[in-house]
């Protein structure tokens, strides 16, 4: 079931796998500020449908440049002068790779610098931990250049912030940035200085947790969100018997149990 990934087939994403699993997957057009062209999106289809079976522990997905990235590829988009269906089918190219993402089991911590607009934001939304710095801005420009959102932001970032908001954004123009995009959903972590610093410490740390745990936090919690409250409690009870009765789980409860595993402590 095991699969190689063969980084030299990539050319819109560069990938840097680290010795401890953790593989730095990074949007690498920075002339075009990372514009999703439906290049790079298939790369994204390709890479995570594999990393799951590839023993990838954890992903970084950062940009290269200043931004991280400027959503829909609009210079495509214009020339190809799609056809609804055409169009339609690029979209689903899109969910297909950020399902992968979100769906897949493997943590992916976004490291956001600069503009994460349009598309780029529903990137952003489907991974599973957001990083900004204090360049960071998020915006939902469709609505000003006569478009709609196509790549989950609808489900993804009404989920983060709430439909009004969501309407509101898009509707506006409106950008958040700083604090209030904490406060609101948009990122989990800001930071003074790099977000991919922060991401790699972050990805580093998820990956110490053992695969088959990573993969129910990275995947039945999504998941469940799809379900009605019963059948997520029987989806959870099930994925908690074969997670919490891994063989790999013994090591660790032997280890709380003789008094040598970290205690939960509050910060200090
Ligand atoms: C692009 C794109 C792009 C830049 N598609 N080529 N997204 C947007 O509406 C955002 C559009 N982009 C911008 O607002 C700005 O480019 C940025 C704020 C991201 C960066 O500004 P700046 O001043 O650093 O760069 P720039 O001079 O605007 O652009 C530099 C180059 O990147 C330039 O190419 P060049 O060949 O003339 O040098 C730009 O054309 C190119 N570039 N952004 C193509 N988006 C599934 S539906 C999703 C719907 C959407 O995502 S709509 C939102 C689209």
């Amino acid at each position: 079931m095991t699969v190689e990934i063969d980084t030299s087939r990539y050319t819109r994403l560069a990938l840097d796998p680290q010795e401890d699993g953790v593989w730095v997957v990074t949007l690498n057009r920075p002339e075009k500020r990372n514009a999703l062209d439906l290049a790079t999106v298939e790369e994204m289809v390709e890479f995570f449908s594999a990393a799951p079976r590839a023993g990838v522990k954890a992903v970084v997905l950062a940009g290269a440049g200043d931004h991280f990235c400027a959503g829909l590829d609009l210079i495509e988009h214009h020339d190809a002068d799609r056809s609804p269906a055409d169009f339609m089918h690029v979209c689903l190219r899109w969910h297909e790779a950020f399902n992968k993402m979100e769906y897949g089991g493997v943590p992916v911590i976004a490291a956001l610098q600069g503009a994460v607009v349009g598309g780029g934001l529903e990137l952003a939304s489907a991974a599973h931990v957001r990083v900004m710095d204090q360049s960071t801005y998020f915006a939902l420009p469709e609505g000003q250049r006569g478009l709609f959102t196509g790549g989950g932001a609808t489900i993804r970032v009404a989920d983060l912030i709430g439909k009004a908001r969501m309407i509101d954004m898009i509707l506006m123009g409106r950008v958040y940035q700083g604090q209030e995009a904490v406060d609101l959903g948009l990122a989990q972590y800001m930071v003074e200085g790099s977000s991919l610093d922060k991401a790699m410490e972050l990805a580093r740390r998820a990956a110490q947790n053992l695969p088959l745990t990573n993969f129910a936090i990275c995947s039945a919690i999504s998941h469940v969100q799809n379900m009605s409250a019963l059948d997520a409690a029987y989806a959870e009870s099930v994925v908690a018997g074969i997670v919490n009765t891994q063989p790999d789980a013994r090591a660790r409860l032997a280890a709380f149990a003789d008094k040598s595993a970290a205690r939960v402590r509050p910060n200090s």
